[in-house]
Order: structure tokens, then sequence, then C-alpha cells
């Protein structure tokens, strides 16, 4: 592989191997969820599976500027975020067919995936529920005085509700050391954004709060890294919260059975043709970073790992029955 460097900005440079691994790991995510697309048609998965098919720019571009220290939370469309954070990918298909060998003990499923070693905390099911969770985990940075950011992602809906303004609020009062990442993916389940937000911009709303806010191309995974490296940067040296809205599209519908009547297959195939796949394979190809034999060599790895993922969930065991009354909340 030849030694190469993509300049970002002034300060920062990606090498060749690390815009290889991104690469790597956008595929991985792709893979992962191919394999549960099959896996719930199956029945093997049940329950919710959010697909995040389209959108894997945004996660394995913001997620490679984080330290192993920083933490991450998320909604429901939680795969690419875990992958991208490093979750190991037997653990993330058994936690999607409901094993005891899951990430969350089979009791979460797709929607509820997290591993607080690695500060990823999750997966949650409540539009815009989980900040004010993203707000506190960023109170506790400032309160314990670590040395890490917050990174929360949430979808364009979430913008809508009423936890969102309160989260911002607070951020910017107490000067809270979060990035709050919004992917505006055009669609909040059936509703475009222009039918269900009075602000079509979601950069916008960041301004009545006083946060600084831009709007990235979540399907360009370098732009994406540019982006959040500065931001990243900005917020780790005590700048306060910044808000940043990914430009992006998810190809498959909003959860598994969505028959996508509010959408034509039209401008699914348009925005398919910007693939962040596709066009960064051909970038790293034109720039002589990768050949075809290497990046066939990268597919049959990918590959391989997706398979021995799918063969650890249909081969560990059920929760134990009495786990039902493990982790919960009880009164004596
Ligand atoms: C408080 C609340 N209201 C409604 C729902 C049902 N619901 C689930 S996903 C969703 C759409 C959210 O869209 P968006 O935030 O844009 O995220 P995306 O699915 O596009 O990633 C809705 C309304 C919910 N889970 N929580
Ligand atoms: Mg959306």
């Amino acid at each position: 592989m030849a030694t190469q460097t993509i300049p970002l900005n002034q300060n920062a440079e990606v090498n060749s191997d690390k815009l290889v691994e991104m690469f790597r790991q956008m595929l991985l995510i792709r893979r992962f969820e191919e394999a549960s697309e099959e896996a719930y048609a199956h029945g093997q998965i049940g329950g919710f599976l959010h697909l995040y098919i389209g959108q894997e720019a945004v996660a394995v571009g913001a997620i490679s500027v984080l330290q192993p220290q920083d933490h991450i939370i998320t909604a429901y469309r939680d795969h690419g975020h875990a992958i991208a954070r490093g979750l190991d990918t037997n653990a993330l298909m058994a936690e999607l067919f409901g094993k005891s060998t899951g990430v969350s003990h089979g009791k979460g499923g797709s929607m509820h995936l997290a591993d607080v070693s690695k500060h990823f905390w999750g997966g949650h099911a409540i539009v815009g529920g989980h900040l004010p969770t993203a707000v506190g985990l960023a109170l506790a940075v400032q309160y314990q005085h670590q040395d890490a950011v917050v990174l929360a992602f949430f979808g364009d809906g979430a913008t809508n509700i009423g936890l969102f303004h309160e989260s911002l609020n607070l951020a910017a009062v107490w000067h809270l050391p979060i990035i709050f990442l919004c992917e505006n993916n055009l669609y909040g389940m059936g509703t475009a954004v222009s039918r269900a937000s009075a602000a079509e911009r979601m950069v916008d709303k960041a301004c009545g709060y006083h946060i600084p806010a831009q709007q990235m191309d979540g399907m360009d995974v370098v732009a994406v890294r540019q982006t959040m490296d500065e931001v990243v940067s900005t917020v780790r040296s005590g700048s306060g919260p910044h808000f940043v809205e990914a430009l992006t599209y998810r190809y498959r519908g909003h959860s598994m059975g969505d028959a996508q009547r509010y959408r034509t297959s039209h401008e699914v195939k348009e925005w398919e043709e910007r693939d962040p796949i596709n066009v960064f394979q051909h970038i790293l190809i034109d720039q002589g970073i990768l050949n075809d034999k290497q990046v066939g060599q990268i597919i049959r790895e990918v590959n391989h790992e997706i398979e021995v993922a799918v063969k650890f969930a249909e081969e560990s065991p059920e929760p134990d029955p009495e786990a039902l009354y493990q982790h919960i909340y009880v009164e004596d």
C-alpha cells in the first residue's frame, strides 16, 4: 500500500492507514446490516430493526476523531455507531438475535446496544429521550474534570421534541463539552422534514441557544472527518457546545416492513449514486492508496467477519429465564 496522506486542514492530515480503516469500517457496517436484514426475514431477529444503510460515513467519519475516553450516545438506528466505536461484531449480532452473549445480554435488542467499557452509552428508543442523558454525561465530564467530550447523535425528527430544546439550552447555559450531531436523512418515519419542521435547516435551531452550528456532507467520510476534527478539537479546548448537521439519506425504510409510499424510487436511486462506500472506494483507487486486489481482500475479510458473527449469534444460548430478575430496579 502506498503511503499517502489526504490533506484535511492546515493542522490535520489523515494517513493512508486511517483512510483504509475508515473504508473497512463502512463496509463492515453495510455487511453487518445486510446480514441482519436477511436474518430478520428468516425470523431469527424479532422486534424493531432500523437500518443505517446509506448513512455509514457519518458514524465512521465522526467517531474516527474521538479518543477512547470520549463518550458517545445515540438513538435506535445505532448499529453503525456501535461498530464504528469498535464494539465486537459477534456480541452485536448476538444482541440482535436476543442471545445471552449479546452486548446487552440479549435484553436490549437492536435499539439498545451499549458498552460502558467503551463509553458507548446506547442505543435509545424514545425520540430525543437520550439528549438530556447526553447533557448529563457532559455535566459529569465538566464536574469531574475528565479530559473528554460527549458526542450525541440524533435524527432530524428529534429536533421537534421538547427535550431537544431543553438539552441545547442547558448545554449552552452550563458551557458543556458536548457536540450535538444531527443526522438529517430528510425523514422521520414516513414524514418529510418539510412537513414536520418549521425550520428545514436543522442548524438554524441551534442559533436560538447561541450554539455555533454548521452543516457537512454526510455522504463524504473525509468531509465528515475534517469537520468533526475541527469541531471536536474546539470543544475539547473548552469552547462549550457545538452543533453539526450531517446531510445524509437512509436507503432502506424507517424500520423493517416500511412500504415507503412517502418517497419515490427515483429519489432513492439518486442518493444511491452518491453512495459513501462506492465513492470512497473509487477515490482510494484513483489516488493509488488501494488497488483492486487489496479492495477484494478487504471485502473478503469483512464478509468473513460477518459470517462468523452470524454463526456465533445462531449458536449462542438464549438468556436463562432467571436473567429476567437481574439488572432491574426492585424494592424489597
Ligand atoms: C417520543 C417518541 N415519539 C414517537 C416515537 C415513534 N418514532 C420512532 S422513530 C420516529 C422518527 C424519528 O425520526 P428521526 O429523528 O429523523 O430519526 P431517523 O429515524 O430518521 O433516524 C418516531 C416518530 C418515538 N419512538 N418516541
Ligand atoms: Mg430522520
